[in-house]
């Protein structure tokens, strides 16, 4: 392990810190100006980010809520709405900025319980020409699904759903923040994926432990628009090889290794099942979240404080429990020590 377990943080894979290859890639990384295309780290992670997604370009924004709101104000001009699931990362997370900087309505659709849309809802819900209509520019799916608990979306589930979108011209974007745990789950590459969709939009931030960056990927046109979308919202950078060239290697050398995050997510949440009031809804624990809740009789601000006492930090998703997520600073014995302070923390108390 590069970095001391204590504290063990699992609030998120994004508190990854970048590895030690990185940081000298940082240093040494050959930079230009980025607006004027002359960056060549930056120019190969978008080479490599568009081969790795099976899509002819690719644009380095700084973050996931960047290149979703590029990627929305691509594909939508005022007033043309996006059809979203209503637990989406994009409409809990990113400020409304769609909204607020593209006028672009959200039309928020009910999400099940492995974060899927409906395929007919999706089929009512794209709008016919009609004079007070609003036209549907964009249908987004999130793959692996955040609030659901880093669930995958099956290639067949996937494809009825793009299906009907192409059927009607609606391009569709993927916001891919984890598609490469989606495709380590899937066992097929993430282009296998993202060749599905319009636009993806993944972080390397998450898992793949970056410290900063993500990338827009689809066709030259579209990937044009969301380089325009960027410079508008001021996301276009200069010497931005810096941080390019640690993208790079998170993309050469951390991909492999997800599957170990699987395992180990796997590993908590049914240590946590165990714990006799604990409940976690085993079936969604396909990647490297785990969202569980606390027995009822417990406050989940007070097991939080609990767990960070014991040097186990972990996030509260609201109405949904708790979350616990693995990335690369966790090994197996930081999934041990998180159970047993989860099951002290948690022990029921006996009058
Ligand atoms: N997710 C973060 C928080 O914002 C909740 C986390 O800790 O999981 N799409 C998805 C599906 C995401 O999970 C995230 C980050 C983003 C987009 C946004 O990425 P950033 O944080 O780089 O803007």
């Amino acid at each position: 392990m590069p970095f001391p377990t204590v504290p063990i943080d699992l609030r998120s894979d994004t508190v990854t810190r970048p590895t030690a290859a990185m940081r000298r890639a940082m240093a040494a990384a050959e930079v230009g100006d980025d607006q004027y295309r002359e960056d060549p780290t930056v120019n190969r992670l978008e080479e490599r980010a568009a081969e790795l997604m099976g899509k002819e370009a690719a644009v380095f924004v700084s973050s996931g809520t960047m290149g979703n709101l590029v990627a929305l104000l691509a594909h939508c001009g005022r007033g043309d709405e996006a059809i979203l699931g209503d637990e989406s990362h994009i409409f809990w997370y990113e400020s409304g900025g769609a909204a607020a900087l593209g006028g672009i309505p959200f039309n928020l659709r009910p999400t099940s319980r492995l974060g899927r849309l409906d395929p007919t809802d999706l089929a009512e819900q794209i709008r016919t020409v009609r004079p007070g209509y609003p036209r549907t520019g964009v249908v987004c799916i999130e793959n692996t699904h955040n609030r659901c608990g880093g669930t995958v979306l099956p290639l067949e589930v996937l494809r009825e759903l793009t299906g009907i979108a192409r059927e009607r011209s609606v391009p569709v974007h993927m916001d891919g923040a984890r598609i490469f745990n989606a495709a380590a789950a899937l066992g097929v590459p993430a282009a296998t994926i993202a060749r599905e969709v319009d636009t993806v939009q993944f972080c390397l931030s998450k898992g793949l432990a970056a410290p900063v960056g993500s990338l827009v990927a689809g066709d030259a046109p579209i990937v044009e628009a969301a380089r325009r979308g960027r410079k508008i919202v001021g996301g276009a950078m200069r010497q931005a090889g810096v941080i390019a060239a640690a993208g790079l290697v998170a993309l050469e050398e951390m991909v492999d290794r997800l599957p170990e995050d699987h395992a180990r997510a796997r590993r908590l949440a049914e240590g946590l099942a165990e714990i006799p009031g604990v409940t976690v809804d085993l079936e969604t624990v396909q990647t490297n979240i785990v969202i569980f809740r606390p027995p009822s009789d417990l406050d989940p601000a007070a097991v939080i404080d609990g767990m960070a006492a014991k040097g186990i930090r972990i996030s509260n998703y609201g109405l949904r429990g708790l979350r616990m997520v693995t990335h690369y600073e966790i090994d197996d014995a930081a999934v041990d020590q998180a159970l047993q302070a989860a099951a002290s923390v948690m022990a029921p108390v006996h009058a």
